[in-house]
């Protein structure tokens, strides 16, 4: 094992105590795939910078260091990544303007945060679109997917590759909820729910009979801390990893969207590249997105059941529950469907069902 998943592995390592009980900070994880391929020839030197949102035992970010490891193995050391983690340089809009106009390399957003590039990306923020992770790398490998990377062409965005953010479940502080109804609230108010600066999303926990506040990623944990939202919605993989479970008593497994990741260049970056390094760049990260999917799968349930342990009540929701939302949420499709273009949802439909035969 290289020296960098030493140093990243010992240090996610690190257990964490609660209570004076010691957990793992992270599961048996994978090793990335041995970097093999030709040296790439003397194109000059790139230092990137690369701002993501996720913390160091992410899956974002190990999968971000793998990426560099590759570009400074296949260049002898003439192209170099720094990866911030935590949001430290922004959260994905600010980010993406970033590359817009030069200041910052790469930024590894949520595919949800860049519908106002490519607004046939909110396909995939179609509630219950997804059922299985199986199905979501088919459609993020499909035609149609390179489709919507390619067409950021032109807005100072070159988009390289698909991963997974993951299946999105609920967390609150106010009260364990099972239904919709314990999302609005019967004699209560109802909850306060952080989403993603994306309208579909809005669209989603308003037909839960939530109040819906959109926010920066970055201003989360310290909303939920102050009570500002009662809740919020991401993978399990991202409660833990961003110690969500410090300030969130109650879990819902939701699966209501599966939202890939888009790992983003600068145009004005790639432009200034050779030929021969954009080919490396945009092999290295579909290498690196592949492993990333496969750590995010490894921590996937590993990281619901250790918010358990962490003392999260998780409620699981039967089939009968779980039609309750996907039934409260129909109004989404009917408002979002002519918007988002109801051939592209019957193509991602199609690949779905071959994807299961
Ligand atoms: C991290 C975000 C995050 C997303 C969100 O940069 O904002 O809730 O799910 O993972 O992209």
């Amino acid at each position: 094992m290289t020296t960098i998943w030493r140093n990243a592995l010992t240090l996610i390592g690190a257990t964490t105590l609660t209570f004076g009980v010691a957990h793992a900070q992270s599961p048996e994880l994978s090793d990335p795939p041995v970097i093999e391929g030709e040296t790439v020839g003397d194109h000059g030197s790139h230092r990137l910078r690369m701002g993501i949102g996720l913390a160091k035992s992410s899956p974002q970010y190990l999968s971000s260091q793998y990426f560099g490891e590759i570009l400074e193995q296949r260049t002898e050391g003439r192209i170099t990544l720094n990866v911030f983690p935590n949001s430290q340089l922004g959260d994905d809009v600010q980010m993406l303007e970033m590359l817009q106009t030069g200041t910052l390399d790469m930024t590894y957003p949520s595919s949800s945060a860049t519908t106002g590039y490519v607004q046939a990306l909110a396909v995939f923020d179609l509630p219950f679109l997804l059922p299985s992770r199986e199905a979501a790398v088919a459609v993020m490998q499909s035609d149609v997917a390179q489709g919507m990377l390619d067409a950021f062409e032109g807005t100072g965005l070159k988009a390289l590759a698909f991963s997974e953010n993951g299946y999105r479940q609920l967390s609150n502080s106010a009260r364990p909820v099972e239904t919709p109804e314990d999302v609005a609230g019967l004699d209560v108010r109802g909850l306060s729910v952080r989403t993603m600066e994306n309208p579909v999303h809005l669209a989603i926990w308003q037909a839960l009979g939530a109040n819906p506040t959109p926010m920066a990623f970055g201003e989360l944990f310290s909303a939920m801390e102050q009570g500002v939202v009662d809740g919020q919605e991401n993978p399990w993989s991202t409660i833990l990893t961003s110690n969500f479970h410090e300030v969130q008593d109650y879990g819902t497994e939701t699966r209501h969207v599966y939202t890939p990741f888009i790992m983003m260049l600068s145009e004005r970056t790639w432009d200034r590249m050779a030929p021969e390094y954009q080919e490396l760049v945009l092999e290295a990260a579909r290498q690196s997105a592949a492993y990333e999917i496969q750590l995010s799968a490894e921590y996937d349930d590993w990281s619901r059941d250790q918010l358990e342990e962490r003392g999260m009540q998780i409620t699981r929701l039967d089939d009968e529950q779980l039609a309750a939302f996907q039934e409260a949420v129909q109004p989404v499709y009917t408002e979002w469907a002519p918007r988002i273009g109801e051939e592209l949802i019957s193509d991602i439909q199609q690949i779905v069902e071959d994807s299961s035969n």
